[in-house]
């Protein structure tokens, strides 16, 4: 049978089930990444499930996210990350190093591999043939232990990629242009896989650019084929023997499909505050900018920053706009260090910073009240900035550059055409930031006095009865749920203090509330749940005693989380229920076990209306397990019980 380039390597990888889109499978993880704000999280659940070595090929534990060390938090977790994985056999990339997916894309990832990343992002490394998955860090800790990951068969979408872009638009507007048309849900249950002659003329960080934003809609992951150019990005990071040629069948099957036309590309921009409030920057043009921040795993290659610096050489940054540069990798930014254009950089008046996420993640350089920040990032949700009254505008590195001189919005066409000739890649290898396992021997596994351990939920009870202690609307952001920021971050092993914070941004009683009424019910609407993989949205919710949350539909990772987690993700059958039920009204459900063991349709009633709620549980068999142990650490328990038995 013809096989399509996801179907490929899921088939190679297939441990069991059968790959009909719906249906549960479970592959082998060949590799796996974390990064430290979620990291922590994951070598506690990993150290809990008591295993001596990790089954995958390769795992890697970055340090890029909690940079700043304010305190002794930051530093405690990075020396945690580090002797836990020399502990267990884990390559550690050092702070400083770079951001996880761009490290993991020069160094590690390779074509044709799975790879698990407690991170969001993760599927970047599609830009080189990975199978690339982010996932709770559960889910990242469970595949360490025993190499496998559990899933449901997506549907793959075919992107037929045809012409060529015409400069200056890049690899990041052909990525706006799709979340324009398909929205932030678009992709929910779906992997993109491209195709067509428009892949061969785009380099592999710009591949990556597309796979990594492919998370901004909902999807399981985005993938290329492996062709001659990944084999020339290979050679250049010193890895020719990684590459395999791999791409679909000639009469493979697709889900769906959607061709673009690179050639009628455009510079696009994300409007304040979701990356799918696409324009054209033409339409935008003139907006007075205040800040302006390139970088991010989404755009900070060795190509995207000599583009920045062709732009900026010369020029003065404008006396309104602060301009922030985070290279993605230390050998980003040595490259540029050897070639020059650092110094272009420094000498127009940029910022530069360390390599790392930095104000991705609101890790400093929070905008000023009200300010404009055009960022090359991949995420504009309100307040991540560190700045709520900002407004938060996505570009490529070419209209960031180009707005920054100008003090305002700008097309970069204004430009010769000559900024755009082909930026020559130079081979330069340096991994002296990287421990492997043979260097990093820890005999002991040192953990701060900040490392909290994590909670555990107990199975559902019979009859559960709650009030809805918060109703929101569509599209409520992991960044909603449980904020990052510098002020938080540093307390990501520590959920006690987290709790306190938790939609504070959207409600801030929501935690007193909780306490006063021994937790409750959420109520959404659609895409609960989008954006990052951060668990802590849901390991705070059950600390605060949420018992399940009802939405119109649910984010793929999200609910992976919740359910790890022992907390019910119920989907309403008639949105008419979401409208007519309101905050505090009391909910009940009956014999929830009863009702999740013989089906999954579960009934709720409101007790304040008397209203009934037919209620979908939309889960796997193995997620119901889940579900009814109180989560996956009492599920992993209940299994051990009954092989020893
Ligand atoms: C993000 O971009 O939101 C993060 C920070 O990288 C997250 C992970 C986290 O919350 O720690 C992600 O994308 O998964
Ligand atoms: Fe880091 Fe931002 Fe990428 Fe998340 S999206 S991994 S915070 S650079």
């Amino acid at each position: 049978m013809a096989l399509n380039l996801t179907q490929k390597i899921i088939s190679k990888h297939l441990i069991s089930g059968s790959m009909e889109s719906g249906k549960e499978i479970e592959i082998s993880v060949d590799s796996t990444l974390t990064q430290d704000s979620t990291g922590t999280m994951v070598y506690l659940q990993l150290e809990a499930m008591d295993v001596e070595k990790i089954k995958t090929k390769l795992s890697v534990a970055y340090v890029d996210h909690n940079m700043l060390q304010t305190g002794f938090e930051n530093a405690d977790d990075h020396l945690y990350i580090k002797t836990v994985a020399g502990k267990y056999g884990i390559y550690f990339s050092r702070p400083g190093n770079g951001i996880c997916h761009q490290v993991q894309l020069e160094r590690f990832a390779k074509p044709g591999w799975t790879l698990l990343g407690s991170d969001s992002h993760t599927p970047t490394a599609g830009g080189i043939g990975s199978l690339a998955i982010g996932a709770g860090g559960l889910d990242v800790a469970v595949a360490m232990a025993n190499g496998k990951y559990s899933m449901t068969m997506p549907k793959v979408c075919n992107i037929i990629l045809e012409g060529k872009l015409k400069p200056p638009a890049t690899a990041k507007d052909v990525i706006l242009y799709i979340l324009k048309k398909l929205t932030v849900k678009g992709g929910v249950g779906k992997v993109f896989e491209y195709s067509g002659e428009g892949v061969g003329y785009l380099s592999i960080p710009e591949r990556a650019t597309i796979t990594n934003m492919g998370a901004e809609l909902g999807a399981t992951t985005s993938i290329f084929p492996s062709d001659e150019r990944t084999r020339e990005f290979l050679k250049l990071q010193g890895r020719e023997e990684d590459f395999v040629e791999l791409k679909a069948d000639e009469r493979a099957k697709y889900d769906e499909a959607l061709t673009v036309d690179l050639s009628n590309i455009l510079p696009m921009a994300a409007c304040p505050h979701s990356p799918d409030n696409v324009k054209s920057v033409k339409e935008l043009e003139g907006t007075k900018v205040t800040q302006v921040a390139i970088g991010s795993c989404t755009n900070s290659s060795y190509k995207d920053l000599v583009m920045a610096a062709r732009i900026l050489k010369g020029n003065r940054v404008h006396p309104d706009v602060s301009l922030v540069i985070s290279p993605g990798s230390k050998q980003v930014l040595t490259k540029l260090s050897m070639t020059g254009e650092l110094k272009d950089l420094i000498d127009c008046g940029a910022r530069v910073l360390e390599c790392g996420c930095g104000p991705c993640i609101g890790m400093g350089q929070a905008p000023e009240t009200d300010g404009v920040s055009l960022r090359t990032f991949n995420r504009n949700f309100e307040g991540r900035s560190g700045t709520k009254s900002a407004k938060v505008y996505l570009v490529s590195p070419e209209t960031a550059a180009v707005s920054a001189i100008y003090g305002k919005i700008t097309d970069p066409s204004i430009l010769e055409s000559d900024i755009f000739d082909s930026v020559k890649e130079l081979s330069y290898i340096n991994d002296n930031m990287i421990l492997p396992p043979e260097e990093n021997i820890s005999e002991q596994v040192i953990k701060g006095p900040n490392i909290k351990p994590f909670p555990l939920n107990t199975p559902p009870t019979d009859r559960i009865i709650r009030k809805v202690v918060l109703k929101v609307e569509d599209n409520i952001t992991t960044d909603h749920i449980m904020p990052s920021g510098a002020s938080l971050l540093p307390y990501r092993s520590n959920i006690p203090h987290l709790s306190k914070y938790c939609f504070s941004g959207v409600d801030p009683d929501f935690s007193k509330t909780c306490r006063e009424n021994g937790g409750g019910f959420i109520v959404a609407g659609e895409n609960y749940g989008q954006g990052s993989s951060r668990e802590h949205a849901a390991l705070v919710p059950l600390y605060l005693g949420i018992k399940a949350v009802f939405a119109k539909s649910f984010a793929r990772i999200h609910k992976a989380n919740l359910i790890n987690s022992g907390i019910i993700p119920l989907t309403f059958t008639d949105p008419k229920d979401y409208s007519e039920i309101k905050a505090f009204n009391e909910l009940e459900i009956k014999d929830i076990v009863g009702q999740l063991k013989t089906g999954n349709i579960v009934y709720a009633v409101n007790m304040t209306s008397g209203k009934s709620i037919k209620l979908l549980v939309d889960v796997t068999d193995t997620e119901k397990e889940i579900l009814l142990s109180g989560g996956y650490i009492n599920y992993m328990k209940g299994r051990r019980v009954e092989c020893h038995a």
